[in-house]
């Protein structure tokens, strides 16, 4: 009998999906598992192998209790198979099949659909291990550090579902997706990682907060999305990886908060009120305001180009044929069908923002992205209620939707983060004022020097306010080698 809300760890790869009795699966899957080892080995954290990192591992999917936290090295760390439980007499929420009962085997109709959005979805999860490989060496503390491994394991784990779907569902093609996304590699001259974002740097430990907040929260959104699908292993599979995600954001929200408090206070304890005298600033140890402006307009803007073109045939066939969903689209109240709908979307017209009526189901990227950019202007609201609470006049801002961008329709023009049009020669002697410099990047670099002792922080950031599973505040979330 398969127990499907406890985790089964009779076979290698831990799983709720009856790996045991399904011998070809788990076979595909235990082949490609050292092929993945290696990976992690030599793209993902580097060095930290040896170390025991105080990690939460997945036990159950049931929500009350699903995790349980313990010491355990990286590399031994159980990568599992996790289905959020099947909702019964669950039916495909929207499109040309809106009502029928949801799929347990892909119809092959859309077979080609599923492969390319599973395969992007995958690709996504080992490109962030890549770019944050390097970032355990500068922590800027153990606390730290073992939230940049928590989040590193679930993405290798987020790797792992999308795996399963491809090597349970695909046959020889899902195998060969399998195998591909672990040679493609972020950043790679010859076989890049798919998505823009993904083959961005994450150079230091305010792009690694920034990334988790407006980048996980794409990942949030577009699994919101796939949770919706009418392929009920996509939808279970994308339901669970949400409730770990949760803690990727959490991990953005509240280490971008603790860079702002630091920077307050040190400046009101150095009696420095003007948040644009950066030299002062900086001459304090702390990163000024201004640049931490400059990581979110970055940031912020690299995640929109995540969502595809605000008009997309894609999304409207994806919809349409019942493959992916709205955002929440079950509490949605509407036909779900979207033949008749508009939706407005802001335009480039003749050289000027138009905001037009389109049918709504080839505006579907721009519905998400804008369900999107109210989720994520949250953080601001609370970054600024920290400025504020420390005393200094400075207000972090959510840049235009059309400034800094490289996919839609405003990849062409220049646009500042007020949302005023500007010519090629004035985005050029202002776009640094917007972005970060490299003279920025090197400064950020010369805060970030390794703080291991347990309970201390670099001067750059301020600690957290509660311990992971309630530690204390000296905790060793990581025991490092003495040597
Ligand atoms: N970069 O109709 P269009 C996560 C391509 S993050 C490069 O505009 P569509 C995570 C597009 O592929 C979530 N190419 O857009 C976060 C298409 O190419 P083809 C990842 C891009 O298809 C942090 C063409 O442009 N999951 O999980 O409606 C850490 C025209 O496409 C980009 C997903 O994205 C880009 N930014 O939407 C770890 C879900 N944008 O096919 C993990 C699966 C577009 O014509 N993916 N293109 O050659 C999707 O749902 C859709 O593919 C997209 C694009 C939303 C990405
Ligand atoms: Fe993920
Ligand atoms: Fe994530």
């Amino acid at each position: 009998m398969v127990d499907l809300i406890n985790v089964s760890y009779d076979t290698q790869i831990p799983n709720n999906v009856g790996l045991s009795s399904d011998k070809r699966v788990l076979k595909a899957l235990e082949k490609w598992h050292p092929g993945y080892i290696n990976w992690w080995k030599e793209l993902g954290p580097n060095g930290y192998h040896d170390e025991q990192v105080y990690l939460r591992t997945a036990v159950s999917v049931d929500p009350k209790g699903w995790a349980k936290f313990d010491y355990v090295k990286m590399p031994d760390y159980r990568w599992g198979i996790l289905l959020a439980p099947q909702v019964e007499n669950r039916v495909i929420p929207c499109g040309e099949h809106f009502g029928e009962p949801v799929w347990q085997e892909i119809p092959g109709e859309y077979r080609s659909m599923f492969r390319r959005l599973i395969v992007i979805q995958g690709d996504t999860e080992p490109a962030s291990v890549e770019q944050q490989r390097f970032l355990g060496k500068t922590a800027p503390s153990l606390y730290d550090m073992r939230n940049l491994f928590q989040v590193n394991v679930e993405e290798g784990r987020h790797l792992w579902a999308m795996v399963y779907l491809l090597q349970k569902y695909f046959g020889r093609d899902g195998r060969e997706e399998a195998n591909g996304l672990l040679q493609r590699c972020s950043g790679s001259e010859d076989a890049p990682r798919m998505l823009g974002a993904f083959n961005e740097e994450t150079p230091d430990w305010l792009s690694f907060f920034m990334f988790t907040y407006f980048t996980d929260r794409d990942g949030k959104m577009q699994l919101e999305s796939l949770a919706q699908s009418g392929f009920d292993p996509l939808s279970r599979t994308c339901r669970f990886m949400l409730t770990e995600e949760a803690h990727h954001m959490f991990v953005g929200d509240t280490g971008v908060g603790r860079v702002v408090r630091r920077t307050c206070e040190a400046m009101k304890e150095a009696g420095i009120d003007d948040p644009y005298n950066i030299e002062a600033v900086r001459n304090l140890g702390v990163i000024d305001l201004p640049t931490i402006q400059k990581k979110l307009n970055l940031h912020y803007t690299l995640s929109l180009d995540l969502f595809g073109s605000e008009i997309s045939t894609n999304a409207a066939n994806a919809f349409s044929a019942g493959v992916k969903g709205r955002y929440r689209e079950t509490r949605i109240d509407d036909d779900h069908k979207l033949l008749n709908d508009t939706y407005p979307v802001t335009r480039m017209v003749d050289g000027k923002f138009v905001e037009e009526q389109v049918p709504a189901l080839s505006a579907l990227n721009m519905r998400l992205r804008n369900d999107y950019a109210r989720e994520a202007s949250g953080g601001v609201v609370r970054w600024n209620a920290i400025i504020k609470k420390v005393g200094i006049n400075f207000d972090l801002k959510m840049p235009h939707q059309a400034f800094h961008r490289q996919i839609g329709e405003f990849a062409n023009v220049n646009v500042t983060p007020d949302g005023d049009i500007i010519s090629d020669a004035q985005w050029e002697a202002k776009k640094y004022e917007w972005l970060p410099t490299s003279a920025d990047g090197d400064f950020i670099q010369s805060l970030m020097v390794p703080v291991t002792e347990p309970g201390k922080y670099a001067g750059w950031i301020a600690p957290p306010k509660l311990g992971i599973n309630n530690q204390p505040g000296d905790f060793e979330y990581v025991q490092l080698h003495q040597s």
